[in-house]
């Protein structure tokens, strides 16, 4: 295959030939493991999920968190803030943090793989750079061809390299943001965040804790977000997240935070079907 035939090479691998459009979708580490026991995976739940996602044959690029897999090394070896050489054998947690995600993200590779659905594991830490001068960085070329090749790509939030020799953790929704960014020929229609709950709990004017439906771009910072109590989350938690959620929204792509624990919720908003979930509208859809 050479330059010239991609681009008719592309239009004849997609999954779904006549919707060119693609959904990112995040297999939250809250979801896909119970992030109170370290290292337990729910496979049946991410079998499920990731059926669901076949049945509908759309074009999807996955991303997955870390859960109970490396929240609790990339904490105990502060890897987050980057090299301390106080902690006894940092460098290795460094690559412990990594490799347990290279074990999680084997079980959803190998979900597809056993539906003989062509997935492709993406490593994060070799693809992005955090660049001191000019921020992140990613080489998303790779990514690029395996859409024109109909391959699903699937990254995961991994150990990040500094240029300065430093590192850090990227979080899959940062690495859903830099797509959002750097994929805008490919029409990304939705960011869906597949969670362990129905989506965003807030606290209403009687101070009683409901789900939010519908949120306004505008609206964001002033959410009053309701307390749930928080799970080992080296990566900030649901603020960072909305934060995330805002600039993904700029770039005028709808979010939704959907419960993956329920079945066919997954397929419903694929389908962009009416289910109980929280949805983030771009400024200019509702905004003005
Ligand atoms: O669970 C962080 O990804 P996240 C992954 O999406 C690591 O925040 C390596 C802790």
């Amino acid at each position: 295959m050479n330059l010239f035939t991609r681009k008719y090479d592309w239009c004849n691998q997609m999954r779904n030939k006549e919707d060119r459009s693609f959904i990112i979708l995040k297999l939250g580490g809250s979801l896909m493991t119970d992030k109170s026991k370290p290292f337990s995976l729910r496979k049946k739940v991410l079998r499920r999920v990731i059926s669901e996602i076949i049945q509908t044959k759309k074009n999807v690029i996955i991303i997955h968190g870390g859960g109970s897999f490396a929240h609790p090394i990339a904490k105990k070896y502060n890897i987050n803030s980057g090299r301390d050489r106080k902690i006894q054998n940092q460098i290795f947690g460094l690559t412990k943090t990594h490799n347990v995600m290279t074990e999680l993200n084997k079980y959803v590779v190998d979900e597809f793989m056993k539906r003989e659905i062509p997935a492709l594991s993406i490593q994060s830490s070799t693809i992005f750079l955090m660049d001191l001068t000019k921020g992140l960085k990613i080489n998303s070329e790779i990514i690029k061809l395996n859409l024109e090749l109909g391959i699903i790509p699937i990254l995961y939030g991994d150990v990040i390299f500094h240029s300065d020799g430093n590192f850090s953790i990227i979080s899959g929704d940062t690495i859903i943001l830099k797509l959002c960014e750097c994929l805008q020929s490919y029409n990304i229609s939705k960011v869906i965040f597949l969670m362990e709950t129905n989506g965003l709990y807030i606290n209403d004017e009687k101070s009683e804790i409901k789900l939010a439906l519908n949120i306004k771009y505008g609206d964001i910072e002033s959410i009053p977000l309701a307390n749930l109590g928080g799970k080992i989350d080296i990566t900030g938690g649901i603020k960072i997240k909305l934060q995330n959620i805002k600039e993904i929204l700029k770039l005028g792509i709808p979010v939704q935070l959907v419960n993956g624990l329920k079945e066919n919720f997954v397929k419903e908003a694929l389908f962009d079907k009416k289910i109980e979930s929280t949805c983030f509208f771009p400024p200019h859809e509702k905004d003005s």
